[in-house]
């Protein structure tokens, strides 16, 4: 969804900008900022994001959340015009064993609707791809998977449904489960910087660990309102110079009122 020129914009952009090691939401909050250098970032932590007015302020990204053909595929899926929620940009390294939080299968439960991913890095099988459970976001069918997993108490079934993070508290190995149990269901995202798909949040999905190389990943999220997620964060709505970037548009507007102060 990016050229190479428009990659190597955000790149360049970026350098140089403050990035902070994060646990795996890859936002980070307002009240917490601990910046540190990327080399530094790099050599000890799994993740590290970059603030929201550093992201909303680069080149392209904002314009591509804002394209017509994803508002419309979203407003097709939610029925009814989105909301832009969130943007993330977040970095993965590689480190010896996967994090607790998003490289193991999980739902984001505190989430609403559709997520675009694009990678800003070439991505194959060993530099961390994204990885999803087709049909888990369809609470029977998931229901279904977790059973076929070992999953047979109803109970422990609606805390998985509702947990923050599948396993937290509950010692599911899904990583090796699921490729045994559903290994047709996983589909794996691999491809040069620029590939960019849509989950539905609520499907199982994970980024696997890099093992040769860092990964750079932008993110945006499409809800028909507000959600627990949105709330949790100290950042928006954030005001910017938009004009030329997004259409002057009641509905442009309203797509990103929740993270453009427009007053
Ligand atoms: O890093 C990834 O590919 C997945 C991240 C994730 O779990 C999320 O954005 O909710
Ligand atoms: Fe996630």
């Amino acid at each position: 969804m990016l050229s190479a020129a428009q990659i190597a914009d955000v790149h360049k952009y970026l350098q140089g900008k403050p990035c902070y090691p994060t646990t795996g939401y890859h936002r980070v909050k307002r009240e917490n900022l601990q910046s540190t250098s990327f080399e530094d970032v790099k050599s000890w932590s799994h993740y590290a994001c970059y603030s929201f007015p550093d992201l909303i302020g680069a080149p392209h990204l904002l314009e591509l959340a804002n394209s017509p053909d994803i508002l419309r595929l979203a407003a097709e899926y939610l029925g009814c015009s989105p909301t832009i929620y969130t943007l993330r940009l977040w970095w993965s390294f590689p480190r010896d064993t996967p994090s607790k939080i998003t490289q193991r299968f999980h739902r984001d439960p505190q989430d609403e609707g559709l997520v675009l991913y694009v990678y800003l890095t070439d991505v194959e099988e060993r530099s961390g791809p994204h990885a999803f459970v087709e049909g888990s976001h369809d609470s029977e069918i998931f229901l279904r998977m977790l059973r076929a997993c070992g999953v047979f108490d109803d109970d422990n079934a609606r805390k998985f449904h509702t947990a923050t993070h599948l396993g937290d508290g509950y010692a599911l190995p899904l990583n090796d489960l699921l490729p045994r149990v559903v290994p047709e269901a996983i589909r794996t995202f691999t491809g040069p910087a620029g590939t960019s798909f849509i989950d539905d949040v609520h499907g199982l999905h994970t980024g696997r660990l890099p093992v040769d190389r860092p990964r750079l990943m932008f993110s945006a999220r499409y809800s028909a309102g507000r959600t627990t997620a949105y709330d949790n964060n100290g950042w928006w709505p954030q005001r910017i110079d938009w004009a030329g970037r997004i259409p002057d548009t009641a509905e442009a507007r309203a797509a990103n009122e929740l993270i453009i102060d427009f007053s």
